[in-house]
């Protein structure tokens, strides 16, 4: 049996190391491209705050959530408090995809289904290609898009966004990245995303970005709110 002090000074020992152990993060996503990144960034960005990031268990075993909302915001928020209802503790889901306001912002929200449901990254890309064989210049302006929302036993804490914009090439270039990076040139660097080393792509992109806000958010919250 502890005594009052005893019981004080254990709960206080807790909240300090809590306070000093990673968050742990479980993403919600089946899309390798996303985990390879989400990996990589977590290791080299999650200052002040470490975060341990792991694929959410099981993950293709659970029902799938379907991704029909209009935007890229509700598709995020929805995701992420359907997987949080399967797991102890924070999980996060990011929502993303290409925009082309010249062809109506497609493939946008549909971005992953732009070529039908069983289509290659390469389909989505020659898809894309064909439909702006016309458009030269600045109707070939673009932009990626990540909204990432993260919740906590079905209620959501914070939902968070951010963008890269470049031009969409003619021909693909480059055997790094995934989706639609062979054809997304960053004019910043003259390369590519699909050109870029990944600790290159995470410094500049869209997910990038939206993950270094994620940390800042998450060191924003209350220890109480971080921990499991
Ligand atoms: P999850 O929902 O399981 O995370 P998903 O691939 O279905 O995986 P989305 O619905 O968010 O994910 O669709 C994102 C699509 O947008 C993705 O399949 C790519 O085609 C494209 N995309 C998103 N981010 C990209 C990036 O950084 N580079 C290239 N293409 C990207």
């Amino acid at each position: 049996m502890f005594d009052k002090n005893t019981a004080g000074e254990v709960a206080g020992h807790k909240l300090a190391a809590e306070k000093h152990a990673p968050d742990k993060l479980f993403l919600a996503s089946s899309n390798c491209g996303k985990l390879r990144e989400y990996r990589s960034l977590a290791e080299t960005f999650s200052s002040p705050r470490r975060i341990a990031l792991e694929l959410l268990p099981e993950i293709d075993r659970l029902p799938a959530f379907a991704e029909n909302a209009p935007t890229f915001a509700e598709n995020a928020a929805g995701k992420a408090l359907h997987y949080s209802r399967f797991a102890e503790g924070l999980v996060f889901a990011d929502d993303s995809g290409l925009v082309v306001p010249a062809l109506g912002k497609a493939p946008g929200v549909h971005s992953a289904r732009y070529a039908g449901e069983n289509a290659s990254d390469a389909d989505r890309v020659r898809k894309l290609l064909e439909e702006l064989r016309e458009k030269k210049g600045a109707a070939r302006q673009g932009y990626f898009v990540c909204v990432i929302a993260l919740a906590r036993r079905g209620k959501i804490l914070g939902v968070i966004s951010d963008r890269a914009g470049g031009t969409i090439l003619d021909a693909p270039r480059g055997e790094y990245g995934f989706g639609y990076d062979p054809v997304f040139f960053f004019p910043m660097l003259g390369k590519t995303f699909a050109e870029q080393s990944l600790s290159e792509k995470n410094q500049h992109s869209h997910r990038g970005k939206a993950f270094r806000k994620l940390c800042d958010f998450l060191s924003s919250l209350s220890p109480e709110t971080r921990v499991i």
